[in-house]
């Protein structure tokens, strides 16, 4: 896979061993990874928070460390700025680092530098937001093909499909993947999901022991909205998500009982 750690014969130009992997992703197929960036656009596509909370929980799934960093500052309008103040507050609570940055202007490059030193990142976000053009301003040498976004869809055109770690200095490399794996959940169950939303993890207990945080009376996190100490916008994502996979068990369960 790529990020393998192995044992080259350079003579016999063939690969001897491969060395045991800390992790490795499906989607994009990589290894040893330290952490994920999740790169999201202030403008163009717009800042899409729901997006964002899916491929955090898909992060917090795969146990990997997430970087959030929101691009395209400089498209920021009116108001955008506060809200993306805001927004930051309640991610850095949550324990996230949090990166503001202008692949156009360089503004927060040296700061995603500086969190990608020393380590196997994987740079995931949606089309257009920007993964290459970062890339390419952290290492002009690399010059990866990066798309206008079409004005009808507001994506990127090129779309980066194959995978590969670029060295951006000696032991610092990046992997600009169009896809993270498990976006649709799969592999998330509805009693765990509250373990992949950090400030509802550390948040209890509630009366019942099995709270999903949605009906039940006596529940800490729901207590915690109202308190206004979890994000009303974070809580919604999480009653979302938790809806489409009590969905998803529901049909399972259903297509067993059929099959019985
Ligand atoms: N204004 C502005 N445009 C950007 C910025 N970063 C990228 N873009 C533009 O957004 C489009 C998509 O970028 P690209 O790197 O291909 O996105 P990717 O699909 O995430 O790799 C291109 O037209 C870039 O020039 C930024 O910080 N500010
Ligand atoms: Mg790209
Ligand atoms: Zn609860």
């Amino acid at each position: 896979m790529v990020g393998d750690l192995v044992e080259v014969n350079t003579e016999k130009k063939v690969i001897e061993q491969v060395y045991p992997r800390k992790n490795r992703l499906l989607r994009p197929p990589v290894a040893n990874i330290d952490q994920v960036v999740v790169l999201i656009s202030v403008r163009r596509p717009p800042l899409d928070l729901f997006f964002l909370d899916r491929l955090l929980v898909s992060v917090e799934a795969s146990f990997l460390d997430a970087v959030i960093c929101f691009n395209k500052m400089d498209l920021a309008e009116a108001g955008d700025e506060k809200r993306i103040k805001e927004v930051r507050e309640v991610l850095l609570d949550c324990g996230y680092r949090v990166i503001l940055s202008s692949a156009v202007t360089g503004y927060g490059i040296e700061e995603l530098r500086s969190s990608l030193q020393g380590k196997t990142t994987v740079l995931a976000g949606p089309s257009g937001t920007g993964k290459s053009t970062l890339i390419n301003k952290l290492k002009p040498e690399l010059a990866l093909l990066s798309g206008a976004v079409s004005a009808k869809t507001e994506r990127g055109r090129h779309t980066t499909r194959h995978v590969e770690l670029l060295e951006l200095e000696k032991n610092t490399f990046v992997a600009d993947a169009p896809g993270f794996q498990r976006l649709d959940l799969r592999g998330v169950s509805s009693t765990e999901l509250d373990a992949f939303f950090p400030e509802m993890a550390s948040r209890g207990p509630c009366r019942f022991n099995s709270c999903l945080h949605n009906r039940e009376p006596g529940c800490a996190v729901k207590e915690a909205v109202r308190n206004g100490d979890i994000a009303a916008w974070r809580y919604e994502h999480y009653l979302a998500f938790l809806k489409e996979i009590q969905q998803r068990e529901k049909t399972f369960f259903h297509k067993k009982g059929e099959d019985r």
